[in-house]
């Protein structure tokens, strides 16, 4: 896909993009200037004494230009640095004013303008985008009472249940100290002795294994702003708030080899995938979700809602869904915009307040005085980016790149020389913090309702399906086995695995070298908190939407030869459905087909890759199929979507690349008559056979046929 100029295509729309056009530096027909705005004819050259003297300290253009670019960089985010970021809107579907006084919630015929940022954790901004970790998911509503920073994961729980603890977890999950490997990567020893310490990270550490860390797309999964929030209405009564993002694309994984060579074959993969899906006007879209709670309810589940290593199953509380998010434009600038932008969690606007959650409570802090640093001082809420739509006043002033320019004598407040100016908000409109009775000792200490450690890890992989379960099993032996302590190794599986799961732990332990565990004794009665329900469907991937090939990128693999009119129907049907189809041939110059007509291959076998694609197809043609046969990197195309369990249309002699690729064993026998689509690998018998092209956008839809997976271990 060959796409450019998303300003082009899609023109500012919403209030922010508006706003921002005041800021947005347009080149075209304008003439080279220094940053004084003086004119510049030269800038290939310094100034010199003479052709082959040396350069003069006088010529200013060349001190500014390198001065600014001596400048650049500033600090990287110190978590989530890697990350990619896109406008849009929020509607809300009907009013929520029952719960909430939020602008943005209450009225329908509102589109709040939004930015939003994806990210991966613990990686630096270079690193690849298809590493196993936390997706951060942090939208900015510009709402017309002031900013709302929605800062969430891609997953609904956290490693830790105290913010005091994030220092330590970043350091450990980070590359270690002494020679800051591995990038990008929390297989190594000081992640898993963390874990194997910290007993309240086994929820999140099954979730960081399972496949929800490998995301096909930032468009298909889910998000979540993890905390219990309040929403507050109009009389001041508050309920509890779980925020989710549902993805209408559903959720969807790649597989843990496909993502490792992604990160190779293009570190950028999410990043363009985001790019090209909105360029190409495929909106990324997302319901609103809200778990609603009373406020009394709050440690009514078997656990306490303020413990942030807990997840409220849907099937308890279902998820309401109460709007839709609507990605339709990509930034003009990845540093001005994605770069720059700052998202806090204690920016909220009336209707919506914080619990007392003592993860979220360090976080009221640390957003604000991380960005204090990034970027460079006190007045990051001016940069473009950042600012409201609301207006700002008040008596804040000076400090490193102060934009505004107030006007009145008056700094402080009274004031009578600026006619008492900004004066108060109406305390119906400002916002008002929920006067919540609160009292107790002074103490440094966590509470019992936060005890239950495991009872959660083990429903999460209770809910998985055998597939699902499988690769979370794998995930762990592949990373625990890269931990070089043994000790480590052996408390990973006693102290953790066994109290989560006795089967986990026993397959891990044998993957790792250490000793088959012994059954763990009960907690003692009382201690843990009963689970309310043993598994949660919803939280299994495999349960998602699979109805649609919406944005699928399909490659059609093709030699000289090939079935010229099947590929035209087969590309046809994939694109009426909105699948992408690229044609792969052996160069960029056209490719002619059995039937005379010609196509223009996207791609090469050199440049692109089955992991790069949904889905692969290879039209029939003899002539065609022998070429690709004789191309160990066109083969490989083949064995690797096997491998990946991904759609795979082999028409007519193209079956027998299956041989060649060496995985016919692993394949169901090639139909004898007709067409057959087992285990996802669609063949026929003949070209352009009936009904080929329907099984295989069946095949596509259902996304991995898991069941090509080798057995798990007697
Ligand atoms: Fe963050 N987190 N976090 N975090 N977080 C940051 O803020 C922090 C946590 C999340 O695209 C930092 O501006 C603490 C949970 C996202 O710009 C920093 C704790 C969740 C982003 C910070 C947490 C998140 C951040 C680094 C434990 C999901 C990227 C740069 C108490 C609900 C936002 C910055 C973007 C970024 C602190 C835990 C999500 C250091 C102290 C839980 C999506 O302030």
């Amino acid at each position: 896909m060959r796409l450019r100029k998303t300003a082009a295509k899609n023109p500012p729309t919403s209030l922010k993009s508006e706003s921002l056009e005041a800021f947005r530096m347009h080149p075209e027909g304008q003439r080279l200037t220094t940053d004084q705005g003086i004119p510049i004819s030269e800038t290939d050259n310094s100034l010199k004494a003479g052709v082959r003297g040396p350069t003069l300290l006088e010529d200013f253009h060349f001190r500014e230009k390198m001065m600014r670019f001596d400048h650049e960089r500033i600090p990287e985010r110190v978590v989530h640095a890697r990350g990619t970021g896109a406008h849009g809107y929020f509607q809300v579907y009907k009013s929520l004013e029952k719960y909430t006084q939020a602008r943005f919630l209450t009225d329908p015929s509102l589109r709040t303008p939004v930015f939003v940022r994806f990210s991966t954790v613990g990686g630096s901004r270079g690193s690849a985008d298809t590493v196993r970790d936390v997706r951060g998911f942090a939208t900015k509503f510009y709402t017309p009472e002031g900013n709302f920073d929605l800062v969430g994961n891609n997953m609904p729980v956290f490693f830790i249940q105290d913010g005091i603890k994030f220092p330590d977890f970043v350091h450990s999950v980070k590359p270690e100290p002494h020679n800051e490997i591995p990038q990008a990567s929390s297989a190594h020893d000081s992640l898993w002795d963390f874990v194997s310490l910290v007993p309240e990270t086994a929820h999140m550490v099954m979730w960081l294994m399972s496949d929800r860390a490998i995301p096909r797309s930032l468009r298909m999964m889910e998000g979540f702003g993890v905390h219990t929030f309040r929403l507050v209405n109009a009389e001041g009564k508050a309920t509890l708030v779980k925020f989710h993002w549902k993805p209408l694309l559903g959720m969807h994984a790649l597989v843990w080899d496909e993502a490792q060579k992604l990160s190779g074959k293009d570190p950028d993969f999410h990043r363009r995938d985001l790019w090209e899906a909105i360029e190409a006007g495929n909106f990324p879209e997302f319901e609103l979700g809200l778990q609603l709670i009373p406020e009394e309810d709050v440690l009514k589940y078997g656990f306490d809602l303020l413990d942030a290593t807990k997840v409220l199953p849907e099937e308890q509380v279902p998820v309401q869904r109460v709007g839709k998010l609507t990605l339709d434009r990509n930034p003009d600038n990845f540093f001005a915009e994605t770069e720059q932008v700052a998202f806090c969690v204690a920016n909220v606007v009336p209707g919506i307040d914080f619990t007392n959650d003592p993860l979220m409570q360090a976080r009221l802090f640390s957003y604000l005085d991380t960005q204090l640093t990034r970027l460079g001082g006190p007045n990051f809420a001016e940069i473009p980016i950042n600012r409201p739509l609301a207006p700002v006043h008040n008596h804040q002033q000076d400090g490193f790149m102060r934009q505004a320019i107030p006007t009145s004598r008056a700094n402080y407040h009274p004031n009578s020389l600026g006619g008492g100016c900004p004066f108060l908000a109406n305390p119906k409109e400002a916002f008002n913090h929920l006067q919540e009775r609160v009292d107790g000792r002074k103490i440094r200490a966590r509470s019992e309702s936060f005890n239950d450690h495991f009872s959660q890890a083990t429903m999460f992989f209770k809910s998985l399906t055998q597939p699902e379960q499988e690769h979370l099993i794998a995930a762990l032996e592949f990373e625990v086995s890269k931990v070089e302590r043994a000790e480590i190794r052996e408390r990973v599986v006693n102290q953790i695995l066994v109290n989560i799961d006795m089967g986990i732990a026993t397959r891990v332990a044998r993957a790792v070298g250490v000793a088959p565990p012994k059954p763990v004794k009960p907690p003692k009665a009382g201690k843990k908190v009963k689970n309310t329900v043993e598994s949660s469907p919803a939280l299994s991937m495999d349960n998602t939407v699979k109805d649609s090939i919406k944005t699928r990128k399909v490659a059609a693999l093709v030699a000289e030869g090939f079935a010229g009119k099947e590929l035209a129907h087969v590309r046809k049907r994939l694109e009426s459905e909105g699948a992408i189809v690229e044609v792969v041939g052996p160069s960029l110059s056209p490719v002619k087909g059995d039937d005379g007509d010609t196509v223009v291959p996207l791609k090469t076998y050199l440049t692109a890759s089955s992991v790069m694609y949904d889905a692969v197809y290879v039209p029939g043609g003899a002539r065609s199929v022998e070429m690709l046969k004789k191309v160990p990197l066109a083969v490989d195309f083949v064995r690797e979507a096997f491998v990946h369990c991904k759609p795979l249309a082999l028409s007519g002699e193209a079956g027998t690349l299956l041989d060649t690729a060496g995985v016919a064993q692993l394949a169901p026998a090639p139909p004898a008559k007709g067409v057959d689509a087992a285990l996802g690998v669609v063949r026929s018998v003949k070209t352009e056979t009936k009904g080929f092209s329907q099984l295989f956008v069946s095949a596509i839809a259902a996304h991995r046929h898991w069941a090509r997976e080798a057995p798990p271990p007697a």
